[in-house]
């Protein structure tokens, strides 16, 4: 009997195949309404985070300008160059015109891409000219692309070097203020999401998923047009004086501000690398000195807290003395001074025989009040606190020697701090490098004190004082000079730093300043003709530019020119009246020398 397949059963299969199939159809579709309906989310994400990405968006660093809105340190926009190698290898013919249009060896390139071969970033080169920049990605080269960055520039280049210091490919601040103030001035880069093309490029802008916040604005105290005066006149003194390095500093002496900070040896820092380390150092701040006679109106002011008679008479004859077994020296012999001639001729012997009245804790006490011995917390980085030896380890030599500032060091920074001091009837203003940023003073030292000081200070000045040649007409000034040879290796070598430190005008004292001069090899190296010139000639010019009347009317009037002013003054044909300048100076300096 044959067998047949009976119709039924082919019915029944073809039933099931179709029901099977439709199944499947249902199957895919039910599929594809999750995947589309339900999952969309994942599968948008997974096929996007191929060809989304969030990038960064650059933003600038605060500017830092002057306490007059000038502008000091500025970003400017500048290109980086980038490429991923894993792209760019597969056009190794493009290496060559790449290379060529970034200005670099074509050999250098290829080996640095190939080091990198397995990578999806490099570098190739930072900080382009942004037109530059655009010629390498004209070439339409696969795996190059360019990124907006910024560059910091200094429009004053050497002049503002030490105090702002600079900032590191990144933008970010490495020395100076730049430094000190980074997290203020930084700002934080935002956040875009973007598509890619299959070869990197932005397609579209998808949300911004942060803004970028620019860095914060600086204003300085700094007064640029000072800060360029100190120094034109501290670099030229240099040069004159065959000098190794110098300082100087202007404060504002209500205040505390720093008007100006200038150092020699100084670099660009718009191309810091090329410059010696050694010209990097903000001197004013981070190097001390053994300051010598600037600090003996301290000891003066020292001595008369503790009640010594303001009309002392001290004698100096002959002008050598014994200090333990040490013999000291005052240039020539001064014979029988008061407070005012010791200072005027700089007595080291007058200096030291006040110290010895007093106890080490006193001169201790006054000249730490005064910040010698601790950081002027200026906030500036690596500032130094000099050194002032705790009083319990003074020797009675010791206590001599400090007395006219010799085993003590100072910064000319904390110099410029105690000089203002006495300028500001005594009260001490904490020394700041922001515009308006100081605190409120501190009185260190009775205001009458300190006011008799100044008097005093105004003879140095005076002719027979030590340093005629700091005088400013029209104008009271007090100062002081010191000329001190320099410790080294146990002793006193013939290097010399040569100190003026002075304040104007002595009716509403206005600024503070300080200059430090070492180891001049020229003609000479006093304190007087070396530093001294450089104060009388910023002194001269910012009290101009910062509109400060005269104190001394007389010889304001005395030294103006008899110009014939429009309508008045034509029928005035007589001559300008004399201008007596005081040129000499009771002290002999080509004797010095001999004398020693
Ligand atoms: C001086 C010192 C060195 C250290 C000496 C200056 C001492 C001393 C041991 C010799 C030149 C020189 C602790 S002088 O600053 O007296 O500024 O215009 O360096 O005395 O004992 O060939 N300054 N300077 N002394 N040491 N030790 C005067 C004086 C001063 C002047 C001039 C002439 C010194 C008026 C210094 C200035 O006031």
């Amino acid at each position: 009997m044959k067998a047949r397949a009976r119709p039924y059963d082919v019915k029944l299969r073809l039933a099931g195949l179709g029901i099977a199939l439709g199944l499947c159809a249902v199957a895919l579709v039910g599929r594809a309404a999750q995947m589309q309906l339900f999952d969309q989310d994942f599968y948008q994400h997974q096929g996007d985070a191929r060809f989304l990405r969030e990038v960064p968006i650059p933003t600038t660093r605060g500017m830092i300008t002057d306490r007059n809105g000038e502008p000091l340190a500025v970003s400017t926009p500048v290109e980086s160059v980038w490429a991923n190698p894993k792209e760019l290898l597969q056009h190794p013919d493009r290496l060559p015109d790449l290379a060529g249009a970034l200005g670099l060896d074509a050999d250098d390139l290829t080996q640095r891409v190939s080091q990198r071969s397995e990578k999806e970033f490099l570098y190739l080169r930072r900080h382009m000219n942004p037109d530059d920049a655009q010629a390498v990605i004209k070439l339409g080269i696969p795996g190059v692309y360019s990124q907006r960055e910024f560059r910091r520039y200094y429009p004053h280049g050497e002049v503002m070097a030490h105090v702002l210091g600079f900032t590191n490919i990144d933008d970010r601040g490495q020395e100076g203020l730049e430094l000190a103030f980074d997290s203020w001035l930084t700002g934080k880069p935002g956040a875009q999401k973007v598509i890619r093309d299959r070869r990197g490029r932005i397609v579209e802008n998808v949300d911004l998923v942060r803004a970028a916040e620019p860095g914060k604005d600086l204003a300085l105290s700094i007064d640029r047009r000072i800060q360029y005066l100190a120094y034109r006149e501290l670099k030229s003194a240099l040069v004159a004086n065959n000098a190794d390095s110098g300082s100087a500093v202007v404060v504002d002496v209500a205040t505390g501000e720093i008007l100006a900070m200038v150092n020699q040896p100084a670099y660009n820092p718009n191309s810091h690398e090329s410059a010696l380390p050694d010209a990097h150092r903000n001197r004013a701040v981070t190097d001390v000195i053994e300051p010598g006679s600037v600090i003996k109106p301290y000891t003066v002011a020292a001595a008369l807290e503790a009640g010594v008679n303001p009309n002392i008479i001290i004698q100096t004859s002959p002008g050598t003395m014994m200090l333990g077994k040490y013999e000291i020296h005052d240039v020539h012999d001064h014979g029988a001074v008061n407070l005012t001639t010791l200072l005027a001729t700089s007595s080291n012997i007058g200096a030291a025989k006040l110290g010895l009245g007093m106890s080490n804790e006193h001169l201790y006490d006054v000249l730490h009040r005064f910040g010698f011995g601790d950081s002027t917390h200026s906030g500036f980085p690596g500032e130094s606190s000099g050194v002032l030896a705790p009083p319990n380890t003074w020797s009675m030599v010791q206590r001599g020697t400090i007395s006219y500032g010799m085993g003590l060091s100072v910064t000319p920074l904390q110099l410029a701090q105690a000089y203002a001091t006495l300028a500001n009837g005594g009260r001490q203003m904490p020394l700041t490098f922001i515009k308006d940023g100081a605190g409120a003073g501190r009185q260190v030292i009775d205001p009458a004190i300190a006011h008799s000081l100044l008097g005093m200070l105004e003879s140095v000045v005076a002719p027979g004082g030590t340093a005629p040649n700091a005088a400013i007409t029209g104008y009271h000034v007090a100062g002081k000079t010191g000329t001190a040879r320099q410790a080294s290796g146990g002793g006193y070598a013939k290097r010399y730093v040569s100190v003026f430190a002075g304040v104007v005008p002595l009716d509403h004292p206005k600024f503070a300043m300080v200059v430090v001069i070492s180891n001049p090899r020229g003609k000479s190296y006093f304190g007087s003709l070396v530093s001294g010139p450089v104060f009388h000639n910023v002194m001269d010019g910012a009290l101009r530019l910062m509109d400060v009347p005269p104190d001394r009317i007389e010889q304001w009037y005395a030294q103006q020119p008899a110009v014939a002013t429009d309508a008045v003054a034509d029928d005035s044909d007589d001559a300008p009246p004399e201008v007596v300048v005081p040129a000499t100076t009771a002290i002999d300096h080509s004797a010095v020398g001999a004398h020693r």
